[in-house]
């Protein structure tokens, strides 16, 4: 913490300005902190800084030398009292938002020109949020021996279905981004059997939603050597309460300028089944068909009933194989899989992986798709490949829960949806 009376050095972009009298009060937010100075330059006390402060235009990047006084005038920020002030950088035009915040900015607006909002208060608490929940989610998989891997971005096969692939020409060869970790991740297992992945997925269908995004962010893990699914969601259940009670802990500022008040969801998060869920959303009037994935409107209504029994965050288990990928096991009609909501949104989705040959083979089958074309997978599964499952947890969705955003465009800094290539 800076002291009364203490010579300070303040780097950073001023905000607003206001002049009364002989006196020039800037509003300075600091270079990465979050933290605003107020930066009041007297004619009567320094007339060198105060013509250099005079002469300032909203939005230059400034630096500054002064003493926080004893007795302070401003309401915001902390206090400085100049002794030099330097404009390091000049804007060329207008800033296209007003980073003071005293007129707020459409979400176009923000996106377009989201390195000018980094110097809002809101702006900069959600991507220091952002940074931290990935710091946590480090440090809680590493605590329980998970080790960080790199899987391949250009892939010859996809995972998770195949209309929602991007294709590129990879030297004369079909080639796809990956939609997920996952055949990786599952074929690591055969060697190293506790890994995770922060990277990102590109999924190439043409959402138009607030919770999808073209090319979004996940923490994927695998592990083997489990005896079922539970021992996954528990892992799932620890990693997320450990990223709540790390941005509540040590994102106090953060969630101040946000108006967040982040409460860890309560544990045991439920456990309700297909079945259960189907009740539950048929009770509310909602058709649904047995068998089918749930999309955002029976979300949402699961979300609103499992509120009224006190739960936030609960995992919707036995789902139907049918509404799974093949690389799920298979229990009867239903499958070893999970899906992870919290207050309606889907955080993360997983289950034990179908480890035997022959049976993975056999369902590669059954969703109708090739054998051939997943060769270098299945290779993996013929080498003593252990029992495993996993999950893959949406980075942008749980930064969408922790800083309670509505629009998932909020917490990515240049998101890439069906409208936007640039910036
Ligand atoms: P799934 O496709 O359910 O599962 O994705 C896992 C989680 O990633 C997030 N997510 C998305 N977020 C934003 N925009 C999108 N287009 C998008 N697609 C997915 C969601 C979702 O719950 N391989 C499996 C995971 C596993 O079994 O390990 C998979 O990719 O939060």
């Amino acid at each position: 913490m800076t002291g009364k009376g203490e010579r300070v050095r303040v780097v950073g972009w001023v905000n607003s300005i206001r002049s009364v009298g002989g006196i020039v009060f800037l509003e300075v937010i600091d270079g990465y902190r979050m933290q605003l100075y107020t930066v009041v330059a007297k004619r009567s006390e320094n007339p060198e800084a105060w013509r250099a402060a005079s002469d300032v235009k909203t939005g230059s990047a400034v630096v500054v030398e002064g003493v926080v006084p004893s007795k302070t005038i401003s309401r915001r920020g902390l206090e400085v009292h100049p002794t030099r002030l330097e404009v390091v950088s000049e804007p060329e035009e207008v800033l296209p938002l007003d980073p003071s915040e005293k007129t707020p900015a459409l979400l176009d607006t923000i996106i377009e020109h989201r390195y000018v909002a980094l110097r809002t208060l809101k702006q900069r608490a959600i991507f220091r949020i952002r940074a931290l929940a990935v710091k946590a989610a480090r440090d809680y998989l590493e605590s329980q021996g998970f080790v960080e891997v790199h899987t391949p971005k250009i892939c010859g096969a996809g995972a998770e279905g195949g209309a929602t692939l991007f294709q590129l020409d990879y030297f004369g060869r079909r080639a796809f981004l990956a939609q997920s970790p996952q055949l990786y991740k599952q074929m690591l297992m055969c060697g190293l059997s506790r890994v995770y992945e922060i990277t990102p997925y590109f999924r190439a269908e043409k959402f138009n939603t607030v919770r999808h995004l073209n090319e979004s962010w996940g923490i994927d893990a695998e592990m083997a050597f489990i005896s079922g699914v539970e021992e996954v969601m528990k892992l799932l259940e620890g990693l997320i309460s450990h990223v709540f009670e790390a941005v509540k802990s040590k994102a106090e500022p953060e969630l101040r300028a946000l108006g967040v008040k982040l409460q860890k969801p309560r544990r045991p998060f439920k456990r309700l089944t297909y079945d259960e869920a189907i009740e539950v959303l048929r009770s509310r009037g909602l058709e649904v068909e047995w068998g089918q994935d749930f999309g955002s409107d029976e979300e949402r209504a699961l979300g609103e009933a499992m509120a009224e029994e006190g739960y936030d965050a609960y995992f919707i288990v036995d789902y139907p194989w049918s509404a799974k990928p093949f690389y799920i096991m298979r229990r009867g009609e239903l499958s070893e899989s999970f899906d992870l909501d919290y207050r309606g949104l889907e955080l993360a989705s997983g289950g034990q992986r179908e480890h035997r040959y022959r049976e993975l083979v056999e369902n590669i089958r059954l969703k109708g798709l090739n054998p051939e074309d997943f060769a270098f997978y299945l290779k993996a599964f013929r080498y003593g490949m252990p029992p495993h499952g996993g999950f893959g947890l949406g980075l942008d969705r749980l930064v969408m829960v922790l800083v309670n955003a509505r629009n998932i465009r909020e917490v990515v800094l240049f998101p890439r949806d069906t409208q936007r290539l640039t910036p």
